[in-house]
Protein backbone atom coordinates (compact mmCIF):
# COMPACT_ATOMS: atom_id res chain seq x y z
CA UNK A 1 0.00 0.00 0.00
CA UNK A 2 0.88 3.67 -0.68
CA UNK A 3 1.75 6.56 1.92
CA UNK A 4 -1.45 7.62 3.52
CA UNK A 5 -1.35 10.51 5.70
CA UNK A 6 -1.33 8.23 8.86
CA UNK A 7 1.60 6.01 7.47
CA UNK A 8 3.82 8.12 10.32
CA UNK A 9 1.80 7.43 13.22
CA UNK A 10 2.83 4.23 15.37
CA UNK A 11 -0.21 2.29 16.30
CA UNK A 12 -1.82 3.34 19.85
CA UNK A 13 -0.49 1.06 22.79
CA UNK A 14 -2.29 0.81 26.24
CA UNK A 15 0.23 2.50 28.52
CA UNK A 16 -1.99 2.80 31.83
CA UNK A 17 -3.72 5.44 34.19
CA UNK A 18 0.00 6.93 34.85
CA UNK A 19 1.25 7.33 31.39
CA UNK A 20 1.32 10.51 30.44
CA UNK A 21 1.46 10.21 26.28
CA UNK A 22 -1.33 12.29 24.71
CA UNK A 23 -1.33 9.42 22.08
CA UNK A 24 -2.02 6.24 24.54
CA UNK A 25 -4.46 4.54 25.63
CA UNK A 26 -4.67 4.83 29.60
CA UNK A 27 -7.75 2.87 30.30
CA UNK A 28 -8.74 0.48 27.24
CA UNK A 29 -6.40 -2.49 27.65
CA UNK A 30 -8.31 -4.64 24.90
CA UNK A 31 -7.15 -7.96 26.72
CA UNK A 32 -8.23 -6.91 30.06
CA UNK A 33 -10.64 -9.42 31.32
CA UNK A 34 -13.56 -7.81 33.23
CA UNK A 35 -16.83 -9.83 34.00
CA UNK A 36 -16.19 -12.99 32.31
CA UNK A 37 -14.69 -11.28 29.10
CA UNK A 38 -12.01 -8.96 27.43
CA UNK A 39 -13.07 -5.58 27.36
CA UNK A 40 -12.72 -5.49 23.66
CA UNK A 41 -15.25 -8.01 23.17
CA UNK A 42 -18.21 -5.72 25.62
CA UNK A 43 -17.30 -2.52 23.78
CA UNK A 44 -16.57 -3.16 20.17
CA UNK A 45 -15.43 0.34 19.30
CA UNK A 46 -15.99 1.24 15.49
CA UNK A 47 -14.85 4.34 13.53
CA UNK A 48 -17.58 5.59 12.06
CA UNK A 49 -16.26 5.96 7.68
CA UNK A 50 -18.06 9.62 6.80
CA UNK A 51 -16.97 11.96 9.62
CA UNK A 52 -13.31 10.46 9.94
CA UNK A 53 -12.79 10.64 6.29
CA UNK A 54 -15.76 12.11 4.27
CA UNK A 55 -16.49 15.18 6.55
CA UNK A 56 -15.02 18.88 4.78
CA UNK A 57 -15.84 21.03 7.68
CA UNK A 58 -18.03 22.85 5.73
CA UNK A 59 -20.95 24.42 7.93
CA UNK A 60 -23.80 26.97 6.60
CA UNK A 61 -21.27 29.97 7.47
CA UNK A 62 -18.30 28.50 5.63
CA UNK A 63 -16.61 26.26 3.50
CA UNK A 64 -14.34 23.26 3.84
CA UNK A 65 -11.47 23.79 6.30
CA UNK A 66 -10.59 19.83 5.88
CA UNK A 67 -8.79 18.80 3.06
CA UNK A 68 -7.55 15.33 2.77
CA UNK A 69 -5.32 14.26 -0.73
CA UNK A 70 -8.96 12.24 -1.74
CA UNK A 71 -10.92 15.49 -1.78
CA UNK A 72 -8.54 17.04 -4.58
CA UNK A 73 -9.95 16.76 -7.63
CA UNK A 74 -9.69 13.27 -9.67
CA UNK A 75 -11.27 9.85 -11.07
CA UNK A 76 -13.90 9.45 -8.37
CA UNK A 77 -13.20 6.11 -8.15
CA UNK A 78 -9.15 6.38 -7.80
CA UNK A 79 -9.73 9.05 -4.97
CA UNK A 80 -12.17 6.48 -2.93
CA UNK A 81 -9.65 3.67 -3.23
CA UNK A 82 -7.24 6.43 -1.82
CA UNK A 83 -9.63 7.52 0.99
CA UNK A 84 -10.34 3.77 1.75
CA UNK A 85 -6.35 2.71 1.76
CA UNK A 86 -6.08 6.01 4.44
CA UNK A 87 -9.11 4.61 6.21
CA UNK A 88 -7.38 1.34 6.52
CA UNK A 89 -4.07 2.87 7.88
CA UNK A 90 -6.26 5.20 10.61
CA UNK A 91 -7.74 1.60 12.00
CA UNK A 92 -4.12 0.31 12.09
CA UNK A 93 -2.92 3.54 14.47
CA UNK A 94 -5.74 2.89 16.56
CA UNK A 95 -6.04 -0.55 16.46
CA UNK A 96 -10.06 -0.11 15.80
CA UNK A 97 -11.67 -3.40 15.84
CA UNK A 98 -14.61 -1.97 13.70
CA UNK A 99 -15.97 -0.05 11.27
CA UNK A 100 -19.08 1.67 9.63
CA UNK A 101 -20.03 3.16 6.76
CA UNK A 102 -23.04 4.35 4.23
CA UNK A 103 -22.78 3.76 0.07
CA UNK A 104 -21.80 7.10 0.04
CA UNK A 105 -18.93 7.65 2.06
CA UNK A 106 -16.99 4.53 0.33
CA UNK A 107 -18.35 4.88 -3.09
CA UNK A 108 -18.81 7.75 -5.75
CA UNK A 109 -22.68 8.41 -7.01
CA UNK A 110 -23.75 8.81 -10.60
CA UNK A 111 -26.32 9.87 -12.22
CA UNK A 112 -28.16 6.74 -12.97
CA UNK A 113 -28.82 3.67 -10.51
CA UNK A 114 -27.32 1.28 -12.60
CA UNK A 115 -23.89 3.31 -12.74
CA UNK A 116 -24.20 3.90 -8.53
CA UNK A 117 -24.38 0.23 -7.56
CA UNK A 118 -21.54 -0.55 -10.16
CA UNK A 119 -19.07 1.85 -8.14
CA UNK A 120 -20.65 0.64 -5.06
CA UNK A 121 -19.76 -3.16 -5.25
CA UNK A 122 -16.32 -1.98 -7.11
CA UNK A 123 -15.38 -0.17 -3.80
CA UNK A 124 -17.56 -3.40 -1.55
CA UNK A 125 -14.93 -5.63 -3.45
CA UNK A 126 -12.05 -3.23 -2.61
CA UNK A 127 -12.65 -2.92 1.04
CA UNK A 128 -12.94 -6.74 1.15
CA UNK A 129 -9.84 -7.28 -0.47
CA UNK A 130 -8.16 -4.73 2.15
CA UNK A 131 -9.82 -6.35 5.37
CA UNK A 132 -8.04 -9.78 4.50
CA UNK A 133 -4.89 -8.06 5.81
CA UNK A 134 -6.68 -5.57 8.77
CA UNK A 135 -7.64 -6.88 12.02
CA UNK A 136 -10.86 -4.45 11.67
CA UNK A 137 -13.91 -5.45 11.02
CA UNK A 138 -17.07 -4.01 9.68
CA UNK A 139 -20.02 -3.47 12.81
CA UNK A 140 -22.43 -2.21 10.43
CA UNK A 141 -23.62 -0.92 6.43
CA UNK A 142 -25.94 1.70 5.95
CA UNK A 143 -27.73 3.26 2.90
CA UNK A 144 -27.36 7.21 2.41
CA UNK A 145 -30.91 7.74 1.65
CA UNK A 146 -31.20 11.50 2.87
CA UNK A 147 -28.34 13.72 0.97
CA UNK A 148 -29.06 13.65 -2.23
CA UNK A 149 -32.01 15.76 -3.33
CA UNK A 150 -34.28 12.88 -4.70
CA UNK A 151 -34.39 12.24 -0.99
CA UNK A 152 -35.94 16.08 -0.02
CA UNK A 153 -39.28 14.52 1.04
CA UNK A 154 -37.59 11.36 2.61
CA UNK A 155 -36.94 7.78 1.44
CA UNK A 156 -39.24 4.93 2.23
CA UNK A 157 -42.11 8.02 3.21
CA UNK A 158 -41.57 9.71 -0.14
CA UNK A 159 -44.91 11.08 -1.67
CA UNK A 160 -43.49 9.53 -5.37
CA UNK A 161 -43.19 5.48 -5.33
CA UNK A 162 -40.77 6.16 -7.41
CA UNK A 163 -38.41 7.26 -4.67
CA UNK A 164 -39.50 4.21 -2.81
CA UNK A 165 -38.32 2.19 -5.36
CA UNK A 166 -34.87 3.44 -5.70
CA UNK A 167 -34.25 3.55 -1.75
CA UNK A 168 -35.47 -0.26 -1.84
CA UNK A 169 -32.64 -1.01 -4.68
CA UNK A 170 -30.10 0.96 -2.59
CA UNK A 171 -31.11 -0.64 0.66
CA UNK A 172 -31.14 -4.44 -0.99
CA UNK A 173 -27.60 -3.60 -2.44
CA UNK A 174 -26.01 -1.98 0.42
CA UNK A 175 -27.84 -5.63 2.51
CA UNK A 176 -25.94 -7.55 0.04
CA UNK A 177 -22.68 -5.22 0.57
CA UNK A 178 -22.70 -5.90 4.34
CA UNK A 179 -23.16 -9.48 4.41
CA UNK A 180 -20.33 -9.47 1.89
CA UNK A 181 -18.47 -8.07 4.26
CA UNK A 182 -19.39 -9.94 7.13
CA UNK A 183 -21.07 -7.25 8.96
CA UNK A 184 -22.98 -7.48 11.97
CA UNK A 185 -25.90 -4.91 12.11
CA UNK A 186 -27.39 -3.21 9.16
CA UNK A 187 -28.78 0.08 10.33
CA UNK A 188 -31.72 2.04 8.86
CA UNK A 189 -31.57 6.04 10.25
CA UNK A 190 -34.63 7.94 8.63
CA UNK A 191 -32.56 10.88 8.05
CA UNK A 192 -35.73 12.21 6.34
CA UNK A 193 -38.71 10.34 7.24
CA UNK A 194 -40.37 12.56 8.59
CA UNK A 195 -41.95 16.36 7.95
CA UNK A 196 -41.45 19.78 7.94
CA UNK A 197 -45.12 20.91 7.83
CA UNK A 198 -48.30 18.64 7.92
CA UNK A 199 -49.88 21.14 5.76
CA UNK A 200 -48.85 18.89 2.87
CA UNK A 201 -48.16 15.58 4.74
CA UNK A 202 -50.17 12.74 4.43
CA UNK A 203 -49.12 10.97 7.69
CA UNK A 204 -51.14 8.10 7.73
CA UNK A 205 -49.44 7.14 4.42
CA UNK A 206 -45.98 7.77 5.24
CA UNK A 207 -46.47 5.76 7.83
CA UNK A 208 -47.77 2.71 6.17
CA UNK A 209 -45.21 2.92 3.30
CA UNK A 210 -42.43 2.94 6.17
CA UNK A 211 -43.76 -0.04 8.22
CA UNK A 212 -43.91 -1.64 4.35
CA UNK A 213 -40.28 -0.92 3.58
CA UNK A 214 -38.92 -2.19 7.25
CA UNK A 215 -41.05 -5.41 6.56
CA UNK A 216 -39.53 -5.55 2.95
CA UNK A 217 -35.88 -5.32 4.64
CA UNK A 218 -37.19 -8.02 7.21
CA UNK A 219 -37.76 -10.31 4.66
CA UNK A 220 -35.13 -9.57 2.63
CA UNK A 221 -32.65 -10.36 5.58
CA UNK A 222 -33.97 -13.99 6.08
CA UNK A 223 -33.76 -14.19 2.61
CA UNK A 224 -30.43 -13.97 2.25
CA UNK A 225 -29.67 -15.53 5.14
CA UNK A 226 -27.96 -12.48 6.72
CA UNK A 227 -26.89 -13.48 10.48
CA UNK A 228 -26.54 -10.08 11.36
CA UNK A 229 -28.92 -7.71 13.46
CA UNK A 230 -31.47 -5.20 11.69
CA UNK A 231 -30.96 -1.87 13.78
CA UNK A 232 -33.30 1.40 13.72
CA UNK A 233 -31.92 4.58 14.67
CA UNK A 234 -33.98 6.58 16.07
CA UNK A 235 -33.63 10.63 16.21
CA UNK A 236 -36.50 13.19 16.93
CA UNK A 237 -35.77 15.86 15.06
CA UNK A 238 -32.89 17.33 12.30
CA UNK A 239 -32.69 17.53 9.62
CA UNK A 240 -37.02 17.27 8.62
CA UNK A 241 -39.02 18.89 12.35
CA UNK A 242 -40.70 15.75 12.80
CA UNK A 243 -39.00 12.76 12.48
CA UNK A 244 -41.21 9.44 12.84
CA UNK A 245 -38.53 7.13 14.57
CA UNK A 246 -38.71 9.70 17.83
CA UNK A 247 -37.13 7.88 20.45
CA UNK A 248 -36.42 4.16 22.12
CA UNK A 249 -40.24 4.11 22.77
CA UNK A 250 -41.88 5.56 19.30
CA UNK A 251 -39.69 2.99 17.47
CA UNK A 252 -41.25 0.23 19.75
CA UNK A 253 -44.83 0.92 18.97
CA UNK A 254 -44.06 1.48 15.54
CA UNK A 255 -42.43 -2.05 15.49
CA UNK A 256 -45.08 -3.83 17.24
CA UNK A 257 -48.01 -2.47 15.15
CA UNK A 258 -45.92 -3.56 12.04
CA UNK A 259 -44.94 -7.11 14.11
CA UNK A 260 -41.39 -7.04 13.99
CA UNK A 261 -40.70 -6.41 17.40
CA UNK A 262 -38.90 -9.51 17.77
CA UNK A 263 -36.56 -8.77 14.14
CA UNK A 264 -35.89 -5.48 14.88
CA UNK A 265 -33.51 -3.29 17.59
CA UNK A 266 -32.77 0.21 17.72
CA UNK A 267 -29.34 1.90 17.59
CA UNK A 268 -28.88 4.99 20.05
CA UNK A 269 -27.35 7.70 19.86
CA UNK A 270 -26.34 9.78 22.86
CA UNK A 271 -26.94 13.05 20.46
CA UNK A 272 -30.19 11.75 19.53
CA UNK A 273 -31.34 10.52 22.88
CA UNK A 274 -30.81 14.49 24.09
CA UNK A 275 -32.49 15.98 21.35
CA UNK A 276 -35.32 13.63 22.19
CA UNK A 277 -35.15 15.34 25.44
CA UNK A 278 -33.90 12.61 26.91
CA UNK A 279 -30.26 11.35 28.61
CA UNK A 280 -28.48 8.30 26.93
CA UNK A 281 -28.60 5.94 29.59
CA UNK A 282 -33.01 6.75 29.54
CA UNK A 283 -32.78 5.18 25.98
CA UNK A 284 -30.08 2.81 26.99
CA UNK A 285 -32.85 1.62 29.58
CA UNK A 286 -35.88 2.26 27.82
CA UNK A 287 -34.83 -0.36 24.78
CA UNK A 288 -33.45 -2.82 27.41
CA UNK A 289 -36.53 -2.45 29.14
CA UNK A 290 -38.40 -3.41 25.98
CA UNK A 291 -35.99 -5.87 24.43
CA UNK A 292 -35.02 -4.22 21.70
CA UNK A 293 -31.37 -3.05 22.54
CA UNK A 294 -28.67 -2.96 19.97
CA UNK A 295 -25.99 -0.54 19.31
CA UNK A 296 -24.58 2.63 20.10
CA UNK A 297 -23.68 5.60 18.56
CA UNK A 298 -20.99 7.65 20.62
CA UNK A 299 -20.84 10.69 20.83
CA UNK A 300 -22.32 14.16 22.67
CA UNK A 301 -23.99 17.27 22.03
CA UNK A 302 -23.77 20.92 23.21
CA UNK A 303 -26.47 21.54 25.66
CA UNK A 304 -25.97 25.20 24.81
CA UNK A 305 -27.12 24.64 21.26
CA UNK A 306 -29.50 22.23 20.71
CA UNK A 307 -28.70 20.50 17.13
CA UNK A 308 -26.67 17.37 16.71
CA UNK A 309 -23.04 18.70 17.02
CA UNK A 310 -22.23 15.04 17.04
CA UNK A 311 -18.97 15.57 19.12
CA UNK A 312 -16.74 13.41 20.73
CA UNK A 313 -17.79 12.23 24.43
CA UNK A 314 -15.83 14.20 27.47
CA UNK A 315 -18.41 13.49 30.50
CA UNK A 316 -17.43 10.33 32.72
CA UNK A 317 -20.39 10.26 34.75
CA UNK A 318 -22.90 10.45 31.63
CA UNK A 319 -20.99 7.47 29.85
CA UNK A 320 -20.89 5.87 32.91
CA UNK A 321 -24.59 5.74 33.94
CA UNK A 322 -24.78 4.48 29.88
CA UNK A 323 -22.34 2.07 30.53
CA UNK A 324 -23.96 0.69 33.63
CA UNK A 325 -27.33 0.73 31.55
CA UNK A 326 -25.44 -1.49 28.68
CA UNK A 327 -24.37 -3.97 31.84
CA UNK A 328 -27.64 -3.87 32.80
CA UNK A 329 -29.46 -4.80 29.20
CA UNK A 330 -27.28 -7.34 28.88
CA UNK A 331 -24.24 -5.96 26.96
CA UNK A 332 -23.95 -5.01 23.35
CA UNK A 333 -24.09 -8.21 22.19
CA UNK A 334 -23.78 -7.94 18.16
CA UNK A 335 -23.79 -4.30 18.72
CA UNK A 336 -20.89 -1.66 19.72
CA UNK A 337 -19.88 1.81 20.13
CA UNK A 338 -19.61 3.52 17.00
CA UNK A 339 -17.79 6.98 17.06
CA UNK A 340 -20.66 8.74 15.24
CA UNK A 341 -18.38 11.48 15.83
CA UNK A 342 -16.60 14.63 14.19
CA UNK A 343 -13.81 16.57 14.84
CA UNK A 344 -14.86 20.24 15.09
CA UNK A 345 -14.08 22.55 11.85
CA UNK A 346 -10.51 24.33 13.13
CA UNK A 347 -9.18 20.42 13.84
CA UNK A 348 -8.10 19.68 10.54
CA UNK A 349 -4.71 17.91 11.18
CA UNK A 350 -4.87 14.08 10.70
CA UNK A 351 -3.60 14.15 14.44
CA UNK A 352 -6.92 15.70 15.61
CA UNK A 353 -8.73 12.94 14.73
CA UNK A 354 -6.39 10.23 16.37
CA UNK A 355 -6.64 12.79 19.39
CA UNK A 356 -10.54 12.70 19.17
CA UNK A 357 -10.63 8.55 18.70
CA UNK A 358 -8.23 8.02 21.91
CA UNK A 359 -9.77 9.82 23.99
CA UNK A 360 -13.68 9.01 23.24
CA UNK A 361 -12.13 5.23 23.22
CA UNK A 362 -10.77 5.38 26.74
CA UNK A 363 -13.38 7.34 28.12
CA UNK A 364 -15.65 4.50 27.34
CA UNK A 365 -13.52 2.01 28.65
CA UNK A 366 -13.08 3.84 31.94
CA UNK A 367 -16.72 4.01 32.36
CA UNK A 368 -17.28 0.63 31.88
CA UNK A 369 -14.28 -0.38 33.83
CA UNK A 370 -16.28 1.87 36.85
CA UNK A 371 -19.94 0.59 35.75
CA UNK A 372 -18.72 -3.37 35.64
CA UNK A 373 -16.72 -2.42 39.67
CA UNK A 374 -20.35 -0.87 40.51
CA UNK A 375 -21.84 -4.05 39.83
CA UNK A 376 -19.51 -6.38 41.00
CA UNK A 377 -19.10 -4.73 44.03
CA UNK A 378 -23.37 -4.86 44.61
CA UNK A 379 -23.61 -1.66 47.17
CA UNK A 380 -25.78 0.39 44.51
CA UNK A 381 -27.85 -2.79 43.38
CA UNK A 382 -28.35 -3.42 46.96
CA UNK A 383 -30.22 -0.04 47.25
CA UNK A 384 -31.96 -0.33 44.37
CA UNK A 385 -33.31 -4.06 45.32
CA UNK A 386 -33.86 -3.34 48.85
CA UNK A 387 -36.41 -0.37 47.35
CA UNK A 388 -38.12 -3.22 45.65
CA UNK A 389 -38.08 -5.88 47.89
CA UNK A 390 -42.24 -5.60 49.08
CA UNK A 391 -42.60 -6.99 45.07
CA UNK A 392 -41.00 -10.07 46.24
CA UNK A 393 -43.49 -11.33 48.60
CA UNK A 394 -46.25 -13.79 46.99
CA UNK A 395 -49.32 -11.69 47.22
CA UNK A 396 -47.23 -8.81 45.62
CA UNK A 397 -45.82 -11.30 42.80
CA UNK A 398 -49.38 -12.60 42.24
CA UNK A 399 -51.00 -8.82 41.92
CA UNK A 400 -47.98 -8.48 39.59
CA UNK A 401 -48.65 -11.59 37.78
CA UNK A 402 -52.51 -10.70 36.86
CA UNK A 403 -53.80 -13.23 39.51
CA UNK A 404 -55.64 -11.03 41.16
CA UNK A 405 -58.68 -8.21 39.65
CA UNK A 406 -58.75 -4.74 40.68
CA UNK A 407 -62.03 -5.47 42.49
CA UNK A 408 -60.04 -8.31 44.87
CA UNK A 409 -57.42 -6.58 44.89
CA UNK A 410 -59.15 -3.48 46.26
CA UNK A 411 -61.33 -6.32 48.64
CA UNK A 412 -57.86 -7.06 50.12
CA UNK A 413 -56.37 -3.99 50.77
CA UNK A 414 -59.86 -3.15 52.48
CA UNK A 415 -59.73 -6.06 54.33
CA UNK A 416 -56.37 -6.01 55.51
CA UNK A 417 -56.58 -2.15 56.44
CA UNK A 418 -53.23 -1.47 54.68
CA UNK A 419 -51.41 1.55 55.49
CA UNK A 420 -48.10 2.27 53.23
CA UNK A 421 -45.52 4.41 54.88
CA UNK A 422 -43.30 6.89 53.05
CA UNK A 423 -39.97 5.55 52.43
CA UNK A 424 -36.60 7.50 51.27
CA UNK A 425 -35.67 7.07 47.45
CA UNK A 426 -32.06 7.52 48.33
CA UNK A 427 -30.92 10.22 45.58
CA UNK A 428 -28.36 11.92 47.23
CA UNK A 429 -26.62 8.71 49.38
CA UNK A 430 -26.49 7.13 45.54
CA UNK A 431 -25.34 10.41 43.93
CA UNK A 432 -22.66 10.64 46.67
CA UNK A 433 -21.59 6.47 46.08
CA UNK A 434 -21.28 7.05 42.49
CA UNK A 435 -19.45 10.51 42.77
CA UNK A 436 -17.07 7.76 44.71
CA UNK A 437 -16.98 5.62 42.29
CA UNK A 438 -16.64 7.88 39.43
CA UNK A 439 -13.80 10.14 40.26
CA UNK A 440 -11.72 7.61 42.39
C1 LIG B 1 -27.34 11.35 11.67
C2 LIG B 1 -27.20 9.94 11.98
C3 LIG B 1 -26.47 9.12 10.94
C4 LIG B 1 -26.69 7.63 11.17
C5 LIG B 1 -26.32 6.78 10.02
O1 LIG B 1 -27.71 12.16 12.51
O2 LIG B 1 -26.57 9.84 13.23
O3 LIG B 1 -25.12 9.43 10.91
O4 LIG B 1 -25.99 7.18 12.30
O5 LIG B 1 -27.04 7.11 8.88
CA1 LIG C 1 -25.88 8.08 14.34
CA1 LIG D 1 -26.00 12.43 14.93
Amino acid sequence: MSETIFSHFPAVKFEGPSSTNPLAYRYYDPACVVLGKPLSEHLRFAVAYWHSFAMTGSDPFGGPTIDRPWMAPGDPLTLAKLKADAAFDFFRVLGSPFFCFHDADIAPAEPTLAGTLKNLHTMVDYLAEKMTSSQTKLLWGTANLFSHPRFMAGAATNPDPEVFAWSAATVKHCMDATQQLGGSNYVLWGGREGYETLLNTDMKQELEQMGRFLSLVVDYKHKIGFKGQILVEPKPKEPTSHQYDFDAATVYGFLKRFGLEKEVKVNLEANHATLAGHSFEHEIATAGALGIFGSLDINRGDMLLGWDTDQFPNDLWTMTMAMYQVIKAGGLGLGGCNFDAKVRRQSFMPEDLIHAHVGGIDLCARAFLTAAHLIEEGEYDSIIAERYAGWKTTEAQAMLAGKLSLDEIAAKAEKDAIAPKPKSGKQERIENLLVRKIYS
